[in-house]
């Protein structure tokens, strides 16, 4: 049984043979996304000719140290495919992202995208989304009132994320909250409501981007769905 680590790797390095020569890609951004970016390295290395879309700041700095041409969202017209992680997948491959705090870049990046492979290890296969806490990226004003708005809403815990006690702070500035729903039974809805609350900036649904997945299984088979 691989540990799952070793599944993350394998997954990275699976999903770069989804990248040929003379395409855009989205690089996303995580533990299993770090893994694709160092196979990524490797293939250009042997001649791999693409550019990439990072989607936040971490990943822009392994494309720099794996030697991969980067390119800003605004520098391209669209993207052909993005290569990204998610923190729970549902069987209609809808989305909860941003447990690593970067689903505004990652989301604007999908948006950009004729395609999106996401590369999990089995655990974030669920029935119903929800169990993970959804982030939620707030500006720093009020957000306090954003908070009470979604606790009080729906009866349920939100917190405001922490590094090293104090507010963790996104690539662009803002504060997540992590909102703790435990089963969310209309994603469509809950997202619409979220994002039209004054000071919210994005949440982690990601409800219509993913057009498949690769996932990574403890015996060491990664399935293309
Ligand atoms: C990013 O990386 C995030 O949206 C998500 O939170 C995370 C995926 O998890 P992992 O680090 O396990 O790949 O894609």
């Amino acid at each position: 049984m691989l540990s799952n680590d070793d599944i993350k790797k394998n997954l990275g390095f699976a999903a770069a043979d989804y990248v040929s020569s003379g395409m855009t890609i989205g690089a996303g951004t995580g533990t299993t996304a770090y893994w694709f970016l160092q196979a990524l390295g490797e293939k250009v290395k042997q001649g791999l000719d693409v550019v990439a879309v990072p989607t936040s700041t971490a990943t822009a700095n392994l494309l720099i140290e794996n030697n991969v041409p980067l390119k800003t969202l605004n520098e391209v017209d669209k993207i052909d495919l993005v290569l990204d992680g998610a923190d729970e997948i549902d069987p209609a491959f809808r989305l909860i992202k941003g447990g690593g705090g970067a689903h505004l870049q990652e989301k604007m990046v999908a948006a950009a995208a004729d395609r999106m492979i996401v590369l999990a290890d089995a655990s974030k296969l669920v029935s119903q989304l929800g169990r993970f806490p959804l982030p939620v990226e707030v500006v720093p004003f009020g957000y306090r009132q954003v908070q009470q708005k979604i606790a009080k809403t729906y009866g349920i815990d939100v917190t405001v994320r922490e590094k090293f006690g104090a507010p963790f702070i996104s690539d662009h500035g803002h504060y997540i909250l992590d909102c703790h729903f435990g089963t969310i039974a209309d994603p469509l809805n809950l997202h619409a409501w979220l994002n039209q609350i004054p000071g919210v900036v994005e949440n982690g649904l990601f409800l219509q981007y993913a057009t498949a997945t690769l996932i990574g299984y403890p015996d060491g088979n990664i399935i293309f769905t």
